[in-house]
């Protein structure tokens, strides 16, 4: 069965963009998944074409009206009924490594794009929307964020990637960071690779892999890092 996303937005040219591109982009080419858009615009129902008005309340910039965008729902919902309806918002829930594999095992998802200062609360609650953020800071819309979370769930499906991504995953899922890479020339710009990854020895280069990802996770992830040695704590051969 054919992972599949469709995609509401007011800026449908966006797609798939750098999803047309690289394993992604092969992997649609051949039907492993499949993208569709819908325009949001289309379920505008005034002469302007308008899907946004001013804030209640005051304040800048625009909400995109309830009644436009849950037309749109609809017309998603009647394509695929059985996909999760997904909203990309800064107020959301963090995207987790867990959350993208969880959908990458489903069917599929419907990812609403919210532009300008957001979309009006009551058709979040209405459609009982999941809301998803990308990160702690601010995009212009949720476009990037829907592109983010496409890439991450396509890699993990079968046949995509292969090994090296499950193998990537299966890091990410322990806890820690990855492990630096390295690959020829051995010496450059006076750096030379640890002798330990030439050697041969795959208990030796497993330990240094080990040791270099919970220096790096302590060093530049200490939320990462508590979390992983509260784990260790509580089930030692984690
Ligand atoms: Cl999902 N949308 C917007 N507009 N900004 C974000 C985001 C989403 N995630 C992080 N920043």
């Amino acid at each position: 069965m054919t992972w599949r996303a469709v995609v509401l937005t007011l800026f449908p040219e966006m797609f798939p963009g750098p999803l047309g591109h690289s394993l992604a982009g092969k992997a649609l080419a051949r039907g492993d998944w499949a993208l569709e858009t819908i325009d949001i615009r289309d379920f505008a129902t005034d002469r302007h074409r308008s899907v946004d008005d001013t804030p209640f309340g005051g304040g800048p910039g625009m909400v995109m009206r309830p009644d436009v965008v849950d037309d749109a729902v609809s017309a998603a919902l009647e394509r695929a009924p059985d996909l999760p309806l997904i909203v990309f918002t800064p107020r959301g829930r963090l995207l987790t490594q867990r959350r993208v594999r969880a959908l990458a095992e489903g069917p599929g998802a419907i990812l609403l794009c919210g532009r300008y200062e957001g979309i009006d609360e009551r058709v979040i609650r209405h459609r009982r929307m999941e809301e998803i953020s990308i990160g702690d800071y601010v995009l212009s819309g949720g476009e990037p964020a829907a592109i983010v979370l496409m890439d991450a769930c396509v890699r993990l499906l079968p046949g995509v990637m292969g090994e090296a991504a499950s193998a990537a995953e299966e890091s990410f899922a322990h806890g820690l960071l990855e492990y630096p890479q390295y690959t020829r020339p051995a010496t450059w710009k006076d750096m030379t690779v640890p002798e330990v990854l030439r050697s041969g020895d795959h208990a030796a280069v497993a330990a240094w892999r080990r040791a270099q990802a919970e220096a790096d996770t302590r060093d530049r992830r200490p939320d990462l890092w508590e979390a992983y040695r509260a784990l260790a704590e509580a089930a030692p051969t984690a």
